[in-house]
């Protein structure tokens, strides 16, 4: 934290919390050597982690789906505050979670999209794009070792997707309990048991995952309730294959649908992930963790647009347009946030490792380089919370056909991109060619600026430039001697 937001969060909590010195610690400023436990006595709030995969900024109720129904996540929502610009670092799952856990942009750890960065059709290809990690780097202090600290103890229950345990996964990580998680990015098998997942040995014939992921959540949480307690809680849904409890289904295939979501499949997956937030909300209720706990719901990336529908975003996952990256984002922290409210601020996941951090109290860790800005600031009602800018960088090809894409052969080319303030610019490594967009005004990216705005490109395309210098940003500029358009 710069020393001016040190002091500014300081002021915030010795103003909204007199009485409360673990608020205080929380904002980050430490008293002395003691820990916040033991000087305020209270004990420090447990974290909830509700991160689906594959949803778009629309999917939920809360951002204004008439065709899915989520009434628990919108409840959820309505309990803390919606960011209505919250951003993954990534258009696609791994690096996004890479992102997330290490509190770092891609170039840090090398983590930029799936796999390999070369899909698609060689002779397609203009450049030979950065080579892909697809692994978290085991010296990376993640999240979960950094509130272990604190006396935390942790649980990834879900998808993990940068590697298998011991070493990569979230054992190796860092994390006490892993279940589910290994390097795949979906279910291999299904969402209906045999699930042939080795970290999670198989229930009843006819268990859905989605339902056991809660079951193993709410068992993590009765366990653990007289400790604080970090569950990471990342459903494989509502990732393909699509899969869902056929009654559910049937519900949807007599809904009409609307703004373009109309798949009942999906949405079918979207409600049972919906019934699980709700049993989680009302396990923590029932065991009196509510008010001491604060909950985070957000996606790793956008819709798939040939599943459900981002209107009135551009595009979807695997591009950096809007639809791809932009999140359904809500966080819930009684006494603290107050209910009901919105934030348009753009937040960003690499946001959430120092968010975590100090919401815990826990040190950040020696040395640890973190890319992100706390947002308990903007959490405490503190609208004048603000950053120059945040970036994405995506040297990797994204094979594929999508409506909202910049061609039909790629969902993504080899780019980066910038938000600062109400524009974002994007910058094509093959060509060099620019689009700059109003999100104010033009929240859809139709109407690219660069020629009528030359100066503002040039001020972001600066600013994009100087931040890929300082995190060592790798840029693909060698020729595909195969490509042949
Ligand atoms: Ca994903």
């Amino acid at each position: 934290m710069k020393r001016r937001d040190f002091l500014k969060n300081c002021v915030v909590a010795a103003k909204g919390f007199a009485l409360s010195s673990y608020a205080f610690a929380a904002a980050g400023c430490a008293l002395s050597g003691e820990p916040a436990q033991a000087r305020s006595g209270r004990r420090r709030p447990n974290i909830v982690f509700i991160f689906i995969d594959d949803m778009g900024w629309r999917d939920v109720g809360f951002m204004g789906s008439q065709y899915y129904e989520t009434p628990n996540i919108d409840r959820l929502a309505g309990q803390g505050m919606v960011f209505t610009n919250a951003y993954s670092n990534a258009p696609n799952c791994a690096p996004a979670r890479a992102c997330l856990l290490s509190g770092q942009y891609g170039p840090r750890h090398g983590v930029y999209t799936v796999d390999s960065s070369s899909r698609g059709q060689s002779r397609l290809r203009k450049l030979i794009p950065i080579e892909n990690t697809t692994v978290l780097d085991s010296n990376i202090v993640t999240i979960a070792e950094a509130i272990r600290t604190a006396g935390y103890v942790s649980a990834s229950i879900g998808k993990w997707h940068l590697g298998d345990d011991p070493q990569f996964g979230p054992i190796g990580q860092g994390f006490d309990v892993n279940i589910g998680g290994y390097s795949a990015g979906h279910p291999k098998k299904g969402y209906f048991v045999p699930y042939n997942n080795p970290e999670l040995p198989d229930g009843p014939e006819g268990e859905y995952l989605t339902d056991r992921l809660t079951d193993e959540a709410i068992n993590f949480i009765e366990t653990n309730k007289n400790q604080p307690l970090f569950l990471y809680l990342p459903h494989y849904a509502v990732h393909t294959p699509l899969q869902a409890k056929e009654e559910l289904i049937e519900k949807y295939k007599e809904k009409s649908g609307s703004n373009g979501q109309n798949n009942p499949k999906y949405a079918a997956m979207i409600e049972s992930t919906d019934q699980g937030v709700g049993r989680i909300i009302d396990k923590l209720d029932e065991l009196d963790l509510a008010e001491n706990t604060i909950v985070f719901f957000f996606s790793d990336n956008g819709g798939v647009k040939n599943i459900t529908s981002n209107q009135p975003l551009r595009g979807g996952k695997g591009m950096l347009y809007e639809g791809g990256i932009r999140e359904p984002m809500a966080v819930r922290w009684p006494g603290v946030v107050e209910p009901g409210t919105t934030s348009d601020t753009p937040v960003i996941g690499v946001d959430l490792y120092p968010t975590i951090v100090q919401m815990t109290g826990a040190p950040t860790p020696d040395g640890k380089l973190l890319d992100g800005e706390s947002i308990v600031p903007l959490l405490k009602g503190q609208d004048d919370w603000q950053r120059e800018a945040i970036f994405w960088h995506f040297p990797a090809y994204l094979q594929g056909k999508a409506e909202g894409a910049r061609d039909e052969h790629f969902r993504t080319r080899p780019c980066g991109a910038v938000r600062a303030g109400d524009f974002k610019l994007i910058e094509y490594f093959e060509d060099g060619d620019l689009e700059l967009y109003n999100l104010k005004d033009d929240i859809g990216e139709q109407n690219n600026l660069v020629d009528t705005m030359p100066e503002k490109a040039a001020e972001l395309h600066t600013l994009l430039l100087d931040w890929r210098k300082e995190v060592n940003a790798p840029v693909p500029t060698e020729l595909n001697p195969e490509y042949d358009p």
